[in-house]
């Protein structure tokens, strides 16, 4: 049976050019970076670069060295929680929403536990939309920083995060974004936005696993200390005393993931050439296709309907375990994933165990779709 793949939040696949891309990188140019004075470290090196510049105009960053390459999303919000003991004295808060991934969660949990900060968290409504007259009730000049999804996976909840960015910064907090879950649908604009920081993962934007982008204000990055220390983000060491790199080596310790990084720009330009108002509009197309579909399913239970969505639809069929319909479904050719998405507290505000989660991407089909709907169905009467 042909493959269906729905699991677009989780990773996405990879066009052909980004898999020429690595295989192009290591038999041609394959070298360490920033060292040898050989030529072929210098190509290497260069073609690091290139990738920097292209990620800085697609986010439009004011400069390339706010640019910082990572792991991907996760790596970047620990890099920033990590770097903010210092700015910490308990009875701070710390903000983040009900619908956040757990890697938006624990890195800021562990910086309370460190400062003695608290936790506040911007609730949610029965839809899945952030309540801003809370947030609005909950942020105060205690607020030392506030860390969002711009779009949530498990709900697929576009958050009005132009508001919380410019409320946050009404009282003196920094604003994360965490946009795993929008890179691969929205060009970010970070310098409209305003945001401090703005992190996504390469691997949910055609990239390859393993590469990532922190963008952080220069101001900021200059102000947090090194995350790592090692090879690459100093100046000079001695046993007395170490100076660091500027940025943005002063972040990127050792050896990185130098195919990553030139093959996520490979990626980025990818997607441009697609178009991200050609990715957002057919995608558009798919989630109401998909939305109107499933609904007609007896028993069909949505969770996540906010009024501004992406393509996840997280769902459920009345008296059914996700887990049972999630197995039977994949042995019908369709990958969609089950469970709490690493988004634990959001399945227990909607008292669920967790939901069957269908992300689409640009190079999915309506018919892909019917497929679903097909195999839910059948899988409805086999479990019922
Ligand atoms: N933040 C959000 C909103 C995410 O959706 C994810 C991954 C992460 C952070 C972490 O990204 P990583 O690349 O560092 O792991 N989300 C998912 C998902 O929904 N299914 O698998 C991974």
């Amino acid at each position: 049976i042909p493959l269906v793949y729905f699991d677009n939040a989780a990773t996405s696949q990879k066009p052909q050019v980004v898999i020429d891309a690595i295989s192009k990188y290591y038999t041609t140019i394959n070298a360490n970076i920033h060292r040898g004075v050989h030529t072929l470290s210098q190509l290497a090196t260069d073609a690091y670069e290139v990738p920097r510049q292209s990620i800085q105009r697609h986010i439009n960053a004011k400069h390339t060295h706010e640019v910082l390459f990572t792991s991907g999303t996760t790596h970047g919000i620990n890099l920033v929680a990590s770097g903010f003991t210092q700015f910490l004295k308990p009875g701070d808060y710390v903000m983040v929403s009900a619908m956040e991934h757990h890697s938006n969660i624990v890195p800021w949990q562990m910086l309370c536990e460190r400062t003695g900060a608290n936790l506040h968290v911007i609730p949610m409504n029965e839809k899945g939309e952030l309540i801003m007259e809370e947030f609005d009730k909950l942020i105060s000049e205690k607020t030392k920083i506030v860390s969002v999804n711009h779009i949530s996976n498990a709900l697929g909840t576009i958050n009005p995060i132009k508001y919380i960015i410019d409320k946050a910064h009404a009282v003196g907090a920094a604003v994360f974004i965490d946009g795993a879950q929008a890179a691969p649908h929205i060009r970010p604009d970070v310098q409209a936005l305003d945001c401090d920081f703005y992190a996504f993962s390469g691997h949910k934007t055609c990239g390859p696993t393993g590469s990532g982008v922190l963008y952080g204000k220069e101001e900021w990055l200059e102000k947090l200390p090194p995350y790592q220390g090692g090879g690459e983000m100093i100046k000079e060491v001695t046993f007395e005393k170490t100076t660091y790199a500027g940025l943005p080596h002063k972040f990127e310790a050792g050896t990185p993931h130098i195919a990553g990084g030139i093959v996520l720009g490979t990626a980025i330009d990818y997607l441009n050439g697609v178009g991200f108002d050609n990715i957002a509009a057919y995608e558009h197309t798919l989630l109401e296709y998909g939305t109107q579909k499933l609904l007609e399913i007896d028993g069909m239970e949505l969770v996540g309907t906010a009024a501004e969505k992406t393509s996840v639809i997280s769902f459920n069929l009345k008296g059914i375990h996700p887990y049972d319909v999630g197995t039977l479904v994949d042995k019908m050719g369709i990958a969609v994933r089950t469970g709490h998405h690493c988004a634990q507290p959001v399945m227990n505000a909607f008292c669920i165990p967790g939901t069957i989660r269908a992300s689409f991407a640009f190079y999915n089909t309506v018919e892909e779709i019917d497929a679903l709907v097909t195999a839910v169905k059948k899988a409805q009467m086999m479990l019922s």
